[in-house]
C-alpha cells in the first residue's frame, strides 16, 4: 500500500501527484518547477491563477495536463522557522488534506514529494515521521486510495522513509 520510489515525481503513473507549492500557487523552483514544466507551464499557471492562492496547510486541485497523472494536488507546506511556529501541525495538515481530497475525488493512487524539505528548510528527519504517520492514519480509515508513493529525489531521503516504514533499506543513507 505504501511504497518508496527514488526519482522524478513528474514521471509517475498515478491518479494524482502532490505538488509542494507556495501560498500564491505561483510556481517556483524544486518539485513545483518540475511539475509546471512537465505538465505544461502555460496551462498550469492559468489553472493556478484561476484558483488564486492556497493557505499554508491546505491543498488545491488542478488537472494534470500533460503529466501521466490525471490530477495535481497543490499542497502548501510551512516554511521552517525553528519549529516553534506550528510547523509540525501545518505539515501534518498538508498530508491529511491531500489524502482527504484524493479520497473525495475517488483517486486510487497518489504520490507525495517530501513537502517543505527543500527550499522551505523543514528538517527531513522530523518531516518523514509526520508524513508516514498521517498517510498511515488516512489509509487505516475507509478510502478509495489503495496506493501511496513517497517519491524521493535522493537516496538518503528514500532511506529515511524506508527506515520509518520498516522496509528494507536498499540504498545507503
Ligand atoms: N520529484 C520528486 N521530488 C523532487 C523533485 C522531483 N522532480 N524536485 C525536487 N524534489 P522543494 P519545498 C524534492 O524545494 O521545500 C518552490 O519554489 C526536493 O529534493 O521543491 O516545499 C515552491 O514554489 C525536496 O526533497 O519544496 C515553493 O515556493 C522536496 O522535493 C517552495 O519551493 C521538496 O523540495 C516550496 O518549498
Amino acid at each position: 500500500m505504501i511504497e518508496v520510489v527514488e526519482g522524478d515525481i513528474t514521471q509517475l503513473q498515478v491518479d494524482a501527484v502532490v505538488n509542494a507549492a507556495n501560498d500564491r500557487l505561483a510556481g517556483g523552483g524544486g518539485v513545483d518547477g518540475a511539475i509546471h514544466r512537465a505538465a505544461g507551464a502555460t496551462e498550469l499557471h492559468a489553472a493556478c491563477r484561476a484558483i488564486g492562492g492556497c493557505p499554508t496547510g491546505e491543498v488545491r486541485l488542478t488537472p494534470g495536463f500533460r503529466l501521466p497523472a490525471r490530477a495535481i494536488l497543490h499542497a502548501v507546506g510551512p516554511v521552517w522557522r525553528g519549529g516553534g511556529q506550528g510547523e509540525d501541525e501545518l505539515l501534518a495538515r498538508c498530508y491529511r488534506n491531500a489524502m482527504a481530497l484524493a479520497a473525495a475525488e475517488g483517486f486510487r493512487s497518489l504520490a507525495f514529494p517530501a513537502i517543505s524539505c527543500g527550499v522551505y528548510g523543514f528538517p527531513r528527519e522530523r518531516a518523514v515521521p509526520i508524513a508516514v504517520r498521517e498517510v498511515r492514519a488516512a489509509l487505516a480509515r475507509p478510502t478509495p486510495v489503495e496506493r501511496v508513493i513517497f517519491c524521493c529525489f535522493d537516496g538518503a531521503m528514500a532511506a529515511l522513509y524506508r527506515a520509518e516504514l520498516g522496509l528494507p533499506v536498499t540504498s545507503p543513507p
